[in-house]
């Protein structure tokens, strides 16, 4: 990445610090570290490449040098958001799509932190946290986006199809403007978190509204139904056969297969 340029495009915005770096192990590392060590609000740590991204429950997220974003947002949540956190993975996630829309693209969210474009995931977001004492004291937002087709890793290391922006749009996609344009979202979106046009925008982007899905829940357990939308928390509502309706806070979403 051409660390001048970015830095260039970031100034446009009320970022509380960048850290850049060629290659890291994983930018979401750094930034808990930082945050641990006193970083300020909207401080953000960017890579080229991550030698041992991570995605949830210990999967690997890859990031091959000069084809992806990989970047890591640091919020410190303020009073009147923290009831609202379990919020947040869909702030990134909305952010994420608007970039997107702004370049033509019509992407959907895979419930709880995928985006997809034309079915496949071309980002993914890890949300953790800092804590001090009972309370969140700082939260890490990871984002994962594929813009060059050289980001897709091979099929066979994947759980669901990937895909990158390239694929949509031609190789001349700036990453420091797809980069900017997702602060930016984020900033933008921020203070409706605890709105309920907010749920409504989400539940609105959701991917397979409406549809049979099965969700594999942390635990391994599975619960099959129709995807009705999202609960206040930002939890997956369900209705199972025949008729209840219960919520899912934890999983992975995948369309039930047919028959
Ligand atoms: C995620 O987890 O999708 C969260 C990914 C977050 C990555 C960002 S990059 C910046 C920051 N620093 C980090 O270390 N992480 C964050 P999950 O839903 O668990 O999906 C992980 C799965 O996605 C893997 O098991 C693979 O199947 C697949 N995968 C890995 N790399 C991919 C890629 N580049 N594109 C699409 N799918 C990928």
């Amino acid at each position: 990445m051409n660390q001048s340029e970015l830095r260039r495009v970031l100034s446009k915005l009320p970022l509380g610090g960048i850290r850049y770096f060629d290659s890291i192990g994983s930018t979401n590392n750094e930034a808990l570290a930082w945050a641990t060590s006193g970083a300020r609000d909207l401080s953000v740590v960017i890579a080229d490449e991550q030698t041992a991204g991570r995605g949830r429950l210990d999967r690997k997220w890859f990031t091959p040098k000069g084809t992806a974003l990989a970047f890591s947002l640091i919020l410190r949540p303020l009073r009147e958001e923290k009831p609202h956190l379990t919020r947040i993975v869909g702030l990134a996630a909305l952010a994420v799509a608007d970039s997107l829309r702004t370049r033509g693209l019509v992407s959907q969210i895979k419930w709880p932190n995928d985006v997809l474009l034309n079915g496949s995931k071309v980002a993914g977001i890890l949300v953790e946290s800092v804590w001090s004492g009972e309370e969140v004291d700082c939260l890490v937002i990871g984002i994962g986006l594929n813009v060059l087709r050289g980001a897709v890793p091979s099929p066979e290391l994947l759980l669901f199809p990937a895909t990158s922006l390239e694929q949509s749009l031609g190789p001349a996609v700036e990453r420091e403007e797809v980069l900017h344009d997702i602060l930016a979202g984020i900033i933008a979106i921020r203070p409706h978190l605890s709105s309920a046009s907010f749920i409504a925008s989400w539940e609105k982007a959701l991917a397979f509204r409406g549809e049979q899905v099965q969700v594999e829940q942390g635990d391994g357990s599975l619960i099959t139904g129709k995807l009705l939308g999202l609960e206040l928390d930002g939890g997956l509502r369900v209705s199972q056969e025949p008729n209840t309706p219960m919520a899912v806070r934890f999983g992975d979403v995948r369309l039930r297969p047919l028959g």
